[in-house]
């Protein structure tokens, strides 16, 4: 077998591979028979494929690289970590440099006592960090009981048995034996799909209520914690009606119930502050963080704790963690990469430049005949795809149709915009410029367009009944 490089050509390394490699979220057979695009370098908002395509990164890699590709900085960071100390291990009464440093840094940042970090490798990982956490803090505080997390349909939160099972995604469910005991469903608020007659703010106070249902009917004494993502990306950047979350923070005030935010993808300047919680008012016990930590350049996640839980907690050994558990390199990439948005002022471009030209371009594909809402928070945005604009129809053909449609469309016109669905969601790397901005609306509406005319000739444009 010769070198695998990027010079191979783009058929042979797709052959190797569909032969070799399974991907994630994939049916396997389907993309052997088509071919993975094969992505080869990145710079700033665009990457680059084995064909010399320059595509528009529309969705920051998985909602992750905030500061864009390409930073040298962070590269060299990883080399020196590597020379030094490649790896040793925080368990046993030890530490290193790069953990305390990225540990207090991430407690400087964080709101309120959200004060002490316990590190994992990813998303997923943390999220069944607090799995355990939550629950082992109310056994620790004499109430054993308290066992049982709520969670929303539609949510996600991760992919292992734990943290998809916290999640709300039917197909994850159906496989695998998930969900596992003990977690419990309520509905998401998505007043564009669910909402019906309510007003959206009627909408986010009746869904919020289902948390007091769900603690009432269950009792307060069995309930661990509420978990939820400020905003919920991968179920389709559901921007929850203003109502929404000050009745749930209401609810876990009047109950003794611990709230987590999933701050996976809301966090680290998303939605234009630090995180997610901050723009949508919530007060937390615990965050979950990953993806933006390190915008993606390195493996790297963890929960935020606040000092009560964390003071709890630490009263006993707590039997949980992972080889990498604050890992070197990855804490000190991780580190270099909040030191860039800090001292580049990644947030103020946000809030000044990049957030007002984004919210403007997708509002304005509002007027498209495909298009029923555009919706926008900070840096993370979603349309939902129509046959009819006026009241909300839904596609009398499978739902996710027309979504797939229009990002194969978004493919052949070098952008990177995913379908959750038939709704359509932007991400892009905050350091996003106004002209970047303006080319993305410019290749969106091109998809669009394109997708319309697509759907017009095969006559799929008919409303559900
Ligand atoms: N919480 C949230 C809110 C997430 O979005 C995770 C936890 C899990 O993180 P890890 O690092 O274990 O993947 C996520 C991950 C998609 C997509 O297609 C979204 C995620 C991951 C993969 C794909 O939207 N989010």
């Amino acid at each position: 077998m010769p070198a695998i490089t990027n010079h191979l050509p783009t058929s042979e390394l797709q052959a190797l591979d569909a032969a070799h490699h399974m991907h994630p979220f994939t049916a396997g057979g389907e993309l052997a028979a088509k071919g993975a695009r094969v992505i080869t370098r990145a710079k700033d908002v665009f990457l680059y494929d084995s064909d010399g395509n320059e595509i528009l990164d529309g969705m920051a890699g998985l909602w992750c690289v905030n500061i864009g590709y390409g930073r040298s900085e962070l590269a060299d960071v990883a080399a020196r970590q590597m020379r030094e100390l490649p790896y040793y291990n925080t368990f046993f009464q030890t530490t290193h440099v790069p953990a305390i440093a990225l540990a207090q840094k991430i407690a400087e940042l964080a709101p309120g006592d959200l004060n002490h970090v316990f590190f994992a490798g990813s998303g997923s990982e943390a999220n069944d960090t607090n799995l355990r956490m939550v629950r082992t803090y109310w056994a620790l505080k004499g109430k054993p009981d308290k066992q049982i997390v709520i969670s929303r349909k539609n949510a996600y939160h991760g992919s292992s048995v734990g943290s998809g099972s916290l999640g709300g995604m039917t197909a994850m469910h159906a496989q695998g034996g998930m969900p596992i005991p003990g977690i419990v469903h309520i509905d998401q608020p998505n007043w564009w799909a669910e909402g019906g007659d309510m007003t959206p703010e009627e909408f986010g106070v009746s869904r919020a209520k289902q948390l007091e249902v769900a603690i009432l009917e269950h009792g307060e004494d069995n309930i661990a914690a509420f978990i939820a993502e400020p905003i919920q990306g991968a179920g389709g950047v559901i921007i929850p009606p203003e109502t929404y979350w000050p009745e749930i923070q209401r609810i876990c005030d009047k109950y003794e119930i611990l709230l987590i935010a999933d701050e996976v993808i809301c966090g680290f300047g998303r939605t234009g502050n630090w995180f997610g919680s901050q723009t949508l008012g919530i007060k937390p016990h615990i965050m979950t963080i990953a993806k933006g930590l390190s915008s993606g350049y390195q493996p790297i996640g963890g929960s935020i704790i606040c000092d009560e839980v964390a003071e709890v907690i630490g009263s006993g050994e707590f039997n949980h963690g992972y080889t990498y558990s604050g890992h070197p390199v990855a804490a000190a990439v991780a580190l270099e990469n909040l030191r860039i948005l800090e001292e580049e002022n990644v947030l103020d471009h946000v809030r000044n430049v990049a957030m007002p030209a984004l919210h403007e371009m997708w509002h304005g594909l509002a007027d498209h005949p495909l298009v029923g809402e555009t919706t926008i928070t900070g840096m993370m945005g979603s349309l939902a795809l129509t046959p009819h604009k006026d009241n909300r129809a839904k596609f009398a053909m499978e739902a996710g149709t027309a979504g797939f449609m229009c990002r194969e469309r978004c493919f052949a016109n070098n952008l990177v915009m995913r379908h959750v669905y038939d709704r359509m969601v932007i991400s892009p790397p905050l350091i996003i410029t106004p002209d970047e901005i303006a080319e993305l609306g410019r290749r969106a509406r091109m998809a669009l367009d394109e997708c319309y005319a697509q759907l017009k000739d095969g006559d799929m444009l008919t409303p559900a009944a």
